[in-house]
């Protein structure tokens, strides 16, 4: 048989492949990849450089400051896209290379799909050992980016050119799959990336790919089914999943006809919009006094694409009603079956939909979600205690955020480590799907300002604020000069409680000394002394510190049309959080101590355990 085939590098058939791989959105064709972020070393400039410039034009390449910042990009932009559209990363060997495996992971426990593309050594292995190669003295074959293969859902070494085609096949696969879905990491040998081979032109033929939606089997849908028709005090968990499903209106739908409660994770926020009578808010260790009372008292829990993590779970002390029965409806059979759960497999919307037509004549008992409603009502008065403006010379995260949400109600937040993830899911108001963007799978101190970027990029036309705090700003801020260059505007709010306020509160609350968190609390000769604003300023940025929360609500209201990259910096007091709401969180205290703080500490955890449940 003969075919036709054309020579290009492996590089090159990468970028061709690439920009041949599209998708449908709202009607229209567009690229699945949204951009390509790179940084060049001697292991990628050569090949990936190449083939990258050839093709800049239908897939534009983006530079970034640091490998892992750019992966964080890169996965903001498929959350903010709800997974439809991607980006790959490529890197050099070495440093770069491991610079990405945090991101990997991060995007491994938040289900994102991802393209890494890391250089690796010369497969011909000729000039070994080369410039940044881990040499493994045992093992010949392992290098570097074998560290990508834990936190990857799929992982190939490319050693000859035309291994490149199973290998991209099985990657669109993975990447697309809504159950298989994660970081896909292809290593690509440096001297591989460079070599030709005769590829058959219909590798490069355009491929549309659409979004798979698994319906429930008939038996785990039947025992689903009977489960709910039996429950008089059921609960919806909203996770993720709900929004990578696009199910929101057919849980709408749910919710109403049937008159259940929805309480909702980090991921899954903005499922609901904050305003509808039957959106509890958070639920957890971060959630709202209305949701955790009725999760305390649930017989029927339907968890809809959640992974049921201990922040969801109150690692698993939060469900009191013994006869409590977990229904996993999830695309993953992994998270359907959890904690015993009935598991119900099948894409999010398709499994609403189902369970929409089938259960006619069924309703929660209405005193249950006449209860619901009113402790929304109770909630609410509380939240907006916490939220309310203050002369306070230091004012709280609570209150930060509610000047945040006054100015700028439109907004995508984006956050994801710190003290405030909790302060927002308990009290951001998230309007539509996908307003509220938090990273807490991975809760990756970093992410804040590099995801803004993504999300900016995947959502041009939004209001991206991103809010961090000091530790996190400190940790990965670089991305603001990519987002100068992108002309990508950002309004970040960085919350200087100078330190790691919540980990210092979390020493407290174990018994701890001051030790570490605080810069104060720190063997130092010193204080940094750090100027956030002119930090900012120095890479571009619009930057100004704010004195007072009626100085930050001007500035951003000032700064909304503004069309670079601006940063208000505002200090806050390290140990006020909203006491509201809020559940147990397993965090251990040590067993012995000569700290009688710690001693009282452990008397309280012991006491606490007692309410967790065995999976
Ligand atoms: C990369 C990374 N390292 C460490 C942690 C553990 N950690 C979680 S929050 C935090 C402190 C964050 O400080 P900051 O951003 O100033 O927020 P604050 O706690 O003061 O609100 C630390 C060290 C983490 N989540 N991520
Ligand atoms: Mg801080």
């Amino acid at each position: 048989m003969s075919q036709k085939t054309v020579r290009l590098t492996m590089a090159q058939a990468v970028a061709r492949f690439l920009t041949m791989q599209k998708t449908e959105i709202d009607g229209e064709i567009v690229p699945i990849f949204g951009g390509v972020f790179a940084i060049f070393g001697h292991g990628n400039v050569a090949g990936m450089g190449e083939a990258l410039h050839g093709i800049k034009e239908t897939l534009p390449t983006y530079r970034a400051q640091n490998e892992q910042g750019m992966a964080h990009a890169a996965i903001a932009y498929a959350k903010a896209s709800f997974r439809r559209r991607f980006m790959a990363c490529t890197s050099s060997i070495g440093p770069g290379a491991l610079n990405m495996v945090t991101a990997a992971a991060l995007a491994h426990v938040n289900r994102l799909p991802v393209l890494l593309l890391p250089g690796d050594v010369f497969a011909n292995r000729v000039p070994d050992p080369v410039l940044q190669q881990v040499e493994d003295w045992s093992d010949g074959s392992v290098t570097a980016n074998d560290c990508f293969k834990p936190v990857s859902r799929y992982f190939d070494r490319i050693t000859r050119p035309e291994q490149i085609i199973p290998a991209l096949r099985r990657a669109m696969q993975v990447l697309t799959d809504p159950a298989e879905c994660g970081p896909v990491t292809l290593s690509l040998c440096q001297d591989v990336q460079a070599e030709a081979y005769d590829y058959p032109e219909h590798f490069f033929a355009e491929k549309i790919w659409g979004v798979r939606r698994p319906m429930p089997d008939g038996d785990e849908f039947a025992e689903a089914a009977a489960a709910l028709i039996r429950a008089k005090k059921p609960v919806i968990i909203a996770g993720g999943g709900v929004l990578y499903s696009e199910a929101s209106s057919a849980l709408r739908t749910f919710a109403e006809r049937y008159g259940v409660p929805v309480l909702e994770t980090q991921a899954g926020k903005s499922s609901l919009p904050h305003d509808h009578e039957l959106n509890m808010g958070s639920v957890g260790v971060t959630g709202t006094s209305a949701s955790n009372t009725l999760a305390e008292e649930a017989d029927v829990v339907l968890a809809i694409g959640t992974r049921l993590q201990d922040f969801t779970t109150g690692s698993w002390a939060l469900f009191k009603n013994d006869a409590l029965k977990i229904i996993g409806l999830n695309v993953q059979p992994f998270d359907a079956h959890k904690h015993h759960a009935l598991p119900l497999v099948a894409d999010a919307r398709a499994g609403l939909e189902a369970l929409n037509a089938a259960l006619t004549g069924w309703q929660a008992d209405p005193d249950w979600t006449d209860r619901a409603k009113s402790g929304k009502d109770d909630w609410l008065i509380a939240a907006d205690e916490a939220t309310a403006s203050s002369n306070a010379e230091l004012p709280s995260d609570a209150q930060v955020i509610g000047a945040v949400q006054r100015a700028r109600d439109k907004a995508i937040v984006v956050c994801a480590a710190g003290g405030l993830p909790g302060e927002l899911h308990k009290l951001w108001k998230a309007d539509g799907p996908g307003s509220y963007h938090m990273e807490y799978g991975f809760s990756t101190m970093g992410y804040e300002i590099a995801g803004g970027l993504g999300v900016k990029l995947a959502r041009p036309d939004a209001d991206v604020v991103v809010m961090v705090g000091d530790g996190s700003y400190m940790m990965l801020n670089s991305e603001i000069a990519s987002s100068i260059m992108l002309g990508a505007k950002l309004t970040i709010v960085l919350l200087d409680n100078a330190g790691y306020g919540c980990i210092n509160r979390l020493q407290m609350a174990t018994g701890g000394a001051n030790f570490n968190n605080m810069l104060e609390d720190t063997h130092h000769v010193a204080l940094p002394g750090i100027d956030f604003a002119a930090h900012a300023a120095a890479m571009g940025a619009v930057s100004r510190k704010v004195a007072s929360l009626a100085e930050l609500e001007t500035a951003l209201q000032e700064t909304e049309t503004t069309d670079r990259t601006t940063v208000i910096v505002i200090d806050t007091d390290p140990l006020i959080t909203t006491d509201a709401g809020g559940h147990w969180w397993d965090v251990v205290v040590p067993e012995v101590s000569i700290r009688p703080e710690v001693t009282a500490a452990r008397e309280g955890y012991v006491a606490a355990l007692k309410a967790q449940r065995a999976g």
